[in-house]
């Protein structure tokens, strides 16, 4: 039998960058979907989250728009790119919390190809294996995402944030300091990516790239955007200035300047806010507060629209800092939210238990 421990992401910031082809700074954290599997003729799934099994043959893969749709997304994508491979029964099960914002999609596609790819010797670099799962996203669930969280989850590694060029893929991992804590605070609202609000920004990232003749939005200026409609404008406006604020934030960390790190984190968040329109009266709640209480900075990570937030913060203040927001969070919203202290981790690993 195998286990295998596929982590979630944070994406400190580059928020809406990567379907562009710009720039991100995502990290995998130590929060994991586990699975524990073996070969079988037929795949069968049991997930102790949802508490229920789903089974089908793999002539019989087709979408079923529920959680198991990430595991036929990858099984169809093997047979799609001609991969040998039969199939498995398992467990799933791990302490990353589902849709909330933390990539428990890309984490659980990611655990049954690491597995796959194991126990059929299919010998897929890591780079392959985040590209087939972007792609059983896009065409088997038919979420238009970009490659951020598929990388992340497969790239992460311990103690470092990765700075991605999510255009040539080439990526360097930059030391995060041990003094500072990220904490990642879920609003209990949960966000659905295939919901439209996303494809529309793809739609008009796209658009725009077409109209001004550009392959990506590391080559487009704001004063390029003048002659756009004004929506067009806004939307790329806010991605140009987001690829400028992660070549500073990775020379920043490059340098230890966690400060600087930190207030780019802020005007990313309300830059998504104001202008990318993708945050939510919780997310603002949150970033205003942790701010307020002494983060370096703080901003609305992965799509928005509700999820998670996260906030770096002094070490010795994280714990005071996540009970307060807490406190005011439940008075406020008359809603409990969910924290969780994390730390750069490894990507996605297989062992023979
Ligand atoms: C989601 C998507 F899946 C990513 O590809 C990325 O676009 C992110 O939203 C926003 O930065 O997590």
């Amino acid at each position: 039998m195998y286990r295998v421990d596929s982590p979630g992401r944070v994406n400190l910031i580059g928020e809406h960058t990567d379907y562009a082809l710009g720039y991100v700074m995502p990290m995998a954290i130590d929060l994991y979907t586990v699975l524990h599997a073996q070969k079988n003729e037929r795949v069968r799934v049991y997930s102790q989250i949802f508490r229920e099994v789903k089974e089908f043959g793999l002539d019989e893969i087709r979408k079923a728009s529920d959680w198991a749709d990430y595991v036929r997304g990858i099984f169809w994508v093997l047979r799609e790119n001609g991969h040998p491979i039969g199939g498995m029964k398992g467990i799933l099960g791990g302490d990353l919390p589902i849709g909330s914002g933390l990539s428990s999609s890309a984490s659980l596609e990611l655990a049954v190809l690491a597995f796959l790819n194991e126990a059929y010797e299919l010998n897929l670099p890591p780079i392959e294996m985040a590209l087939l799962a972007q792609k059983a996203e896009n065409e088997f669930v038919g979420v238009p995402c970009g490659i951020l969280d598929q990388f992340a989850v497969v790239h992460g590694k311990e103690g470092h944030v990765i700075f991605l060029d999510t255009d040539t893929l080439e990526h360097e991992y930059i030391r995060f300091p041990k003094d500072v804590q990220a904490l990642v605070f879920y609003t209990g609202v949960k966000r659905e990516l295939a919901g439209s609000a996303y494809g529309e920004r793809r739609n008009v990232a796209e658009e725009t790239l077409r109209l001004l003749g550009r392959r990506t939005s590391k080559e487009v200026e704001e004063s390029d955007l003048r002659s756009l409609p004004s929506l067009y404008r806004r939307f790329f406006g806010y991605i140009v200035r987001e690829n400028r604020r992660v070549l500073e934030a990775r020379d920043a960390l490059r340098n230890g300047d966690i400060g600087t790190f930190g207030e780019l984190m802020t005007v990313s968040h309300w830059d998504l806010a104001r202008n990318y329109e993708v945050s939510s009266e919780e997310l603002d709640f949150f970033v205003r507060k942790a701010i307020e209480l002494g983060a370096y900075g703080a901003k609305l990570t992965g799509a928005g629209f509700g999820g998670s937030a996260v906030a770096i913060v002094p070490r010795d203040l994280a714990l005071d800092i996540a009970m307060r927001i807490t406190d005011e969070y439940i008075r406020h919203f008359n809603w409990e939210p969910d924290y969780h202290l994390v730390s750069p981790s490894d990507g996605v690993s297989v062992r023979r238990v």
